[in-house]
């Protein structure tokens, strides 16, 4: 990796345009403010004002102690648990308001929203219990599905709906282990109680409350936002886009979405192709309306509608820095607020849209679901409005590149053999004979702290090379949009001779885009489906299969690699571990979470090391299973020989298939 800020020689050219022209930004912030590393390391405690107490010297594990006798451990684990709590709150607080969408819509209140998928409906109504079909009113169903999910936040006692959805043998782990989500809002309530000052001091008992938590946010916020978004907007299918600082157009009216809520983003793509904005935007002097995307707001309508994206967390403030944004929208998460002071010394106006978030600086449109399409139009004259005033500074930049996007896990399965036949064999087959060596699920926030996006562009290229089959999601898949990998051809010129195989047999990329951050939920339903279908593992946990999140930043990261690691897969983070000053805790997570859920959270700095680590684990789970080793190079049908009880368990292990899509 070279000494750059970014990867992405397009931003590298930006930054270096910024750097000229005295503009601050996040890279060089991240000069100056060096981390502390008693903080960074998972041992300070600042949850009472007796401190915050600093756990540290030699034998700190063992001797140090804060002002109420804390331990070390017992403060990392706490720490690493409000940590999990806050990215579940911030999923699944996206997730209730998709749900109270969805109830408006079926209540009749909201005019602009409809509902686009009724066979997603149907579906989710059936693993929920609702009473679908037979002449029942579409909005009826959509009524009972959206109440279904909103007792899961507010649920007491017993399980939230979706924990159902995983192997039989996953749901028996949680329960042994006093893991089964009781209902999301009482687990992240729960998790502050218990870390506050004087409650739970047993890090092994704390961290297991931080997995019961981040199952919330996996089989409860993120899936539930992943349904109700394609039940309102459709199911992602595929569709060709392009990524990078690109897409935005001199000669028409740049409007950007960025955040992450997808129903006014959904509603400016419909409002900016009307004839009235189209004239409006013209009036002002520009040829049209360009709409681009950020961040995972950006993935959201790019898997949907193929509007183009440029680019994730770390290319924000790069983007205003084009001098081409008129406007842009954030709603809410992974926004940066030095947007709003940044685009003083541009043209652009940076608009807030969310009730729970204001950025000193910016302008503030509140969506209101109500009136969706009439706030969309007025964002859309104001981006149109400001046209004018464009000046001609800024670092303009022409290159794009081509994205295939859209890969739902019911588009995963559809192109596996059909409407009909459509199913997880095929791919279970390649796995088994050795085509594909295994799936990493390549995911989370590109980071100003390493050289943004290059870790994802180092594993992105070297697993696809080693035949590993990728699905990634949110700023993951922006750093490989950006450099033009998700495209078909990246296989045919990068990947093994195995993965080019079967991409080239089914014409899809070797890097499938799955969506937004709460779209890593997906990947959940794609292994469930992998062990239901047989001949691998016959639950999650055993897959060849490896999360890997080089980049994080976010709480909301640490969240999905502990819902992770609690289904089953082992999860590999990039940087310096939070928890890193306590070998015990160190060890609960690696260790003693393998032990008990057949999944591991591991923080690794070291790419090289990241990529062994993950090879190793999909080895490993392939030998365990009894699959043929794995060898660069070379591969076939031919299966180790196994004896007649072995065959007659992957026998029993593959049910018929009943199709989705
Ligand atoms: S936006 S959480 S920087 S992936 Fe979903 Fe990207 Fe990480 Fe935010």
């Amino acid at each position: 990796m070279d000494s750059t800020k970014s990867a992405d020689k397009l931003a590298e050219q930006i930054i270096e345009w910024g750097e000229a022209h005295g503009m601050e930004t996040c890279f060089e912030r991240t000069e100056r403010l060096k981390p502390c590393p008693i903080g960074s390391s998972g041992a300070c405690c600042k949850v009472c004002h007796m401190g915050p107490c600093r756990f540290v010297g030699k034998n700190a594990e063992e001797e140090a102690r804060g002002i109420c006798g804390a331990t070390l451990p017992t403060v990392a684990a706490r720490n690493l648990v409000r940590m999990i709590a806050a990215g579940t709150a911030a999923h699944s607080d996206h997730a209730r308001d998709m749900a109270f969408t969805l109830l408006a819509v079926a209540n009749g209140e909201t005019k602009d929203f409809q509902i686009k998928d009724v066979r997603k409906l149907y579906r989710v109504a059936e693993i929920l219990g609702v009473e679908f079909g037979n002449g029942r009113a579409v909005n009826d169903v959509a009524r009972d599905v959206a109440l279904k999910f909103i007792e899961d936040f507010g649920r007491q006692k017993g399980e939230i709906n979706y924990l159902k959805r995983a192997p039989k043998k996953t749901q028996e782990r949680w329960k042994k282990w006093g893991v089964a989500t009781r209902g999301i809002d009482r687990e992240v309530a729960e998790a502050m109680h218990r870390t506050s000052i004087g409650v739970d001091h047993d890090p092994d008992h704390l961290l297991t409350h931080g997995l019961r938590t981040a199952l919330a946010d996996g089989w409860g916020g993120c899936m539930i936002a992943t349904d109700i978004t394609d039940i309102l907007f459709g199911t992602p299918r595929p569709v060709k886009a392009e990524a990078s600082f690109g897409i935005f157009k001199e000669d028409e009216v740049n409007l950007v979405v960025h955040g992450h809520e997808p129903s006014l983003a959904e509603m400016i793509v419909d409002v900016t192709s009307e004839p009235e904005m189209i004239a409006y935007a013209k009036s002002k002097g520009a040829k049209g309306i360009n709409l681009g995307g950020m961040c995972c707001t950006a993935n959201e309508v790019l898997m949907r509608h193929g509007i183009p994206t440029a680019g994730g967390f770390t290319n924000q403030e790069l983007g205003i820095m084009t001098g081409l944004v008129d406007a842009i929208t954030v709603d809410v998460q992974c926004i940066m607020p030095s947007i709003a002071e940044l685009s003083k010394k541009f043209h652009t106006k940076v608009i807030t849209t969310s009730e729970k978030a204001k950025i000193p600086g910016a302008m503030h449109v509140e969506y209101d679901e109500h009136r969706a399409k009439e706030i969309a139009r007025e964002i859309v004259k104001i981006a149109c409005d400001n046209f004018p005033n464009r000046t001609t500074g800024g670092s303009h930049i022409t290159d794009r590149f081509p994205v295939i996007a859209g890969f739902s896990h019911e588009y995963i399965e559809y192109m596996q053999g059909g409407s009909w036949r459509g199913s997880f064999r095929p791919l279970n087959d390649a796995i088994i004979a050795g085509r594909i060596r295994g799936v990493v699920g390549l995911a989370g926030c590109d980071n100003p702290r390493v050289q943004s996006q290059g870790i994802h562009r180092f594993l992105a290229t070297e697993l696809i090379k080693n035949d590993v089959l990728i699905v990634s999601t949110g700023c993951g898949s922006a750093a490989c949009g950006t450099a033009g990998f998700l495209t078909p051809e990246m296989a045919l010129e990068n990947a093994g001779p195995g993965l080019r195989e079967v991409c080239e047999a089914i014409g899809i990329p070797p890097i499938l885009h799955l969506g937004a951050c709460v779209d890593n939920s997906r990947i959940l339903t794609i292994l469930s489906a992998m062990a239901e279908e047989g001949g691998l593992s016959d639950e999650i946990g055993g897959m060849p299969g490896v999360g890997i999140a080089p980049e994080w930043m976010s709480e909301k990261a640490i969240a999905i690699g502990c819902y992770f690691a609690a289904s089953g897969v082992p999860v590999i983070f990039g940087g310096e571990s939070p928890v890193g000053a306590s070998q015990e805790v160190t060890r609960i997570m690696t260790e003693v979470w393998m032990e008990r859920f057949r999944g591991a959270m591991h923080f690794e700095p070291d790419p090289e090391k990241m990529l062994a680590l993950a090879l190793d684990y999909i080895d490993k789970a392939r030998a365990a299973l009894k699959l043929r080793k794995y060898e660069p190079g070379r591969f076939g049908t031919e299966r180790v020989l196994m004896d007649m009880a072995a065959r007659r368990e992957i026998e029993k292990a593959a049910k018929p298939h009943i199709g989705i899509y």
